[in-house]
């Protein structure tokens, strides 16, 4: 294949799929992509378009998104309200900055907005247009904290295994994934990493409630054995998503918020996941009785319509950061960027006008995890968890004795594959699949969904 750029394409008002392939293989680098892998295959999956639940691509072929996009299109695919929100501003003022004591009404309203929706105290907002960007903003945000409170030497962040904040070099250092550290200077200094409340995978013969105060003791030996006078902050996703939903049991988050108040940590809660709506609560915090200091929110927070997300402080944390003489010298070009928050506005207003996020909680997401349950009855499908609309379905040989499947992903990745052929999108994760669909799914695509993959696995497995 040339590498040459080929003009006629530019020209070619619809350009074949097979045209279209050989040009993104050609040049267009894919995120955690093995690019020999891709072209091996004929290059990438063409999607040109999406409604509701599904996407439709280039070959005319449909697919049930059973991911919500990357876990972030809460509100579903084609609302032509945001994209008036998006034309609207754009033609009134496509961008501004916000740094230099000017702001825009657009985003100031959402600022106000979010201060609202979120949890008692959780009332200053710093914008960036990334979940990656924010964490890395909180980092800043908590040793800057420290700084200001006269304890400088507390830099230290502890996070979890295979926990995903991001992909930056700050992000990919509080990620617990090994295969995001396999670069040299990754992580960077200063973050550890305690054990993941992950029963299905290390729980041995004890409860989930006996192994969640496990998980939260190993939180605070990692404290320990950094020393507490050290440690800034935890951050936590309330359910860790990439990492396999792993749903903590309910003596997990109680505990790791006592140990965190007991050594004086700030406690940040990962929402960019579990954010509007996707436990069946607002936030994930609210799910799982989490009193964070800091929320990191991005994905739903515009249904992915639009690149935003946020940091959003406690006034207790903010009143040191902010309301101290002295500039925070952090920000984005893009940070409170008015055409996002014109979208994630309109995108707040159709989740509360059409009362999404209540029905996860009293419908669809009970009614999506009983479904998804009846699969418990095949020989291959060792545990199903989930919350809300984010859930696991973990594939096994060895339903009692819960061994690692060998090699790692040899269960997953053939069912991933017969799901997409047979119409469902999702995503492998060890040797789970993972799904996040459209919090607007309804009652007849979550039948649909759960018998595609009992067909897939069927196909894939038996
Ligand atoms: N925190 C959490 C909890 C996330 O899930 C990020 C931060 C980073 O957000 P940005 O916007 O920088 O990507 C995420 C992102 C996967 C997958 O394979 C998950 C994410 C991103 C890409 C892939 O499941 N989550």
């Amino acid at each position: 294949m040339s590498s040459t750029p080929n003009p006629d394409l530019r020209n070619d008002p619809s350009p074949s799929t097979a045209t279209l392939k050989a040009a993104d293989l050609a040049h267009h680098l894919h995120p955690f992509t093995d690019h020999g892998e891709l072209a091996g295959e004929g290059g990438a999956r063409v999607i040109v378009s999406a409604k509701g639940c599904y996407l439709t691509d280039s070959d005319g072929d449909r697919l049930l998104d059973g991911m919500g996009g990357l876990w972030c299109v809460n509100i579903g695919y084609g609302r032509s309200e945001l994209a008036e929100a998006a034309a609207r501003q754009m033609r009134e003022l496509p961008y501004y900055n916000t740094f230099f004591k000017t702001t825009m009404p657009v985003t100031t309203l959402l600022a106000e907005e979010l201060a609202e929706l979120a949890p008692e105290g959780l009332n200053r907002v710093f914008f960036a247009a990334s979940g990656s960007e924010a964490n890395d903003t909180n980092i800043r945000i908590v040793r800057s904290y420290w700084q200001k409170r006269g304890e400088p030497q507390r830099t230290v962040i502890v996070s979890r295994k295979l926990a995903y904040h991001g992909s930056t070099i700050a992000a990919a250092s509080l990620t617990g994934l090994a295969s995001m550290h396999d670069i040299p200077g990754i992580p960077i200094p200063d973050i550890h990493h305690a054990p993941a409340p992950n029963w299905w995978g290390e729980g041995g013969d004890m409860s989930p409630d006996e192994f969640g105060l496990k998980a939260a003791r190993g939180v605070e030996e990692t404290i320990l054995a950094v020393g507490p006078e050290r440690v800034a902050a935890f951050i936590g996703e309330p359910v860790q998503g990439a990492g396999g939903v792993l749903v903590p049991p309910s003596s997990y988050w109680p505990e790791v918020q006592r140990i965190c108040r007991k050594y004086g940590i700030l406690l940040i809660a990962d929402e960019v996941i579990c954010g509007f709506g996707r436990t069946g609560e607002w936030f994930g915090s609210q799910t799982f009785g989490i009193a964070p200091d800091i929320m990191t929110v991005a994905k739903g927070l515009s249904s992915g319509y639009q690149p935003i997300s946020a940091s959003i402080v406690h006034d207790r944390v903010a009143e040191v950061v902010f309301d101290t003489p002295g500039r925070f010298p952090h920000g984005y070009t893009y940070s409170g960027h008015p055409v996002a928050a014109a979208v994630a506005r309109e995108n707040l207003a159709i989740l509360r006008r059409e009362g999404i996020v209540e029905r996860v909680g009293a419908d669809i997401g009970p009614y999506f995890q009983q479904q998804l349950a009846t699969l418990l009855d095949h020989p291959l499908v060792g545990e199903v968890r989930g919350v809300g609309l984010m859930a696991a379905v973990e594939l096994t040989r060895d339903k009692a004795g819960r061994s690692e499947v060998q090699p790692v992903g040899s269960m997953s990745t053939p069912v991933r594959n017969a799901c997409f052929a047979n119409g469902l999108a999702t995503r492998a994760v060890r040797d789970c699949l993972v799904f996040s669909p459209p919090l607007v799914i309804s009652h007849a695509e979550v039948d649909e969904l759960v018998s595609i993959l009992r067909r897939s696995i069927d196909e894939a497995l038996g």
